[in-house]
């Protein structure tokens, strides 16, 4: 299977504004604590997505209200070609979305092969509120969704659906190892947030059309509790983006909470994390993951794979690009 990373290099990228104009910051001189709130998310996508969170959270909203607006934005942007509306599709062509949503109480609702809802979080959100359950999936996911008010809507672009029947008829070979000459930061992927308003309640969200091409029926990180986000309101929470078998097998976003609350601070958190993958797992080299952790006190951190991750951070006084730290430190 081709990695979303090789074909991105492939494509004409269309970068959403709001990144480029912004200072890249190096992560290293972002550990301190901050005031609350804070909102970060992952790439720059991050920063438009932040913005819309903001607005919620400067007017004293609830960190889930915040994280919930924040995701969305990209998840409505067709530009964003790994999110909601506009997402790469599966081999077969079909866009399927996968997205949770978690609060400082432990609630927590996710949906997982979603297809035609342009709005993944917000049915999670539903599935969190409405519903006995965590997670739904497929077909019932869908059931669920229009029963509640959402709109069938065509996720695949004409752009999209020309690319991949370009990929189809150029297809060799299934592979699903990611290309790492090809990681830049023009590279965007999953969204997860994670936000702590001013009465310091965190929340955390997570949404993406997953991996390019990827095989019909794959599910990966992003919508699985635990790996691909995890908030604890007495710690703080962590989220993920990459290669999401990588961040199953290790349940990573878990790991990071449970490094927080026995002392670790975001970053080293998040750095024992990739660890702990890099001990694990085999040609992990081949992946790029990043996560992004944020805890009680507003201080946040990151650290990734392969340098080329990068999150969006706002504060009262910082709106900024930072660049994670990597283990492998080429690139
Ligand atoms: C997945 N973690 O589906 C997501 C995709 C992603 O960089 O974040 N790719 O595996």
């Amino acid at each position: 299977m081709i990695s979303r990373r090789s074909f991105i290099a492939k494509s004409t990228l269309v970068v959403t504004g709001a990144g480029l104009n912004s200072k890249v910051f190096s992560n290293s001189v972002l550990q301190s604590a901050s005031k609350f709130p804070v909102v970060i998310s992952t790439w720059n996508h991050g920063m438009p997505a932040n913005e819309a969170a903001w607005e919620i959270l400067e007017s004293g909203g609830h960190s889930l209200d915040a994280v919930e607006a924040g995701v969305r934005v990209p998840e409505g942007d067709p530009n964003v070609i790994t999110v909601g509306k506009g997402g790469i599709p599966d081999a077969s062509g079909k866009v399927t979305l996968d997205a949770c949503i978690m609060d400082e109480k432990g609630r927590a609702g996710s949906v997982t092969y979603l297809e035609h809802i342009v709005h993944p979080v917000s049915v999670a959100r539903l599935v969190m509120e409405k519903t006995p359950h965590v997670m739904l999936s497929g077909k019932g996911a869908l059931k669920f969704a229009l029963d509640n008010g959402f709109s069938k809507e065509k996720l695949l672009t004409k752009k999209r659906k020309e690319e991949w029947k370009k990929w189809k008829k150029e297809q060799k070979e299934f592979s699903n190892q990611i290309n790492i000459e090809n990681v830049t930061e023009d590279n965007h992927d999953t969204i997860g947030m994670l936000a702590i308003d001013e009465q310091g309640r965190i929340s955390g969200a997570c949404t993406t059309s997953g991996m390019g091409y990827k095989m019909p029926g794959r599910v990966g990180d992003s919508p699985i509790i635990g790996a691909g986000l995890f908030v604890d309101g007495e710690v703080g929470g962590a989220t993920a983006t990459g290669s999401g078998e990588l961040v199953m097998k290790t349940l990573g976003s878990f790991l990071v909470v449970e490094l927080m609350r026995n002392g670790m601070s975001p970053s080293r958190a998040c750095e024992e994390a990739v660890k702990r993958i890099a001990k694990k797992i085999p040609n992990y080299q081949q992946h790029q993951i990043g996560y992004i952790a944020l805890n009680t006190k507003g201080e946040y951190g990151s650290f990734c794979i392969n340098a080329g991750f990068n999150y969006a951070l706002k504060t009262p006084d910082k709106t900024e690009l930072v660049d994670a730290e990597a283990w492998l430190k080429k690139l």
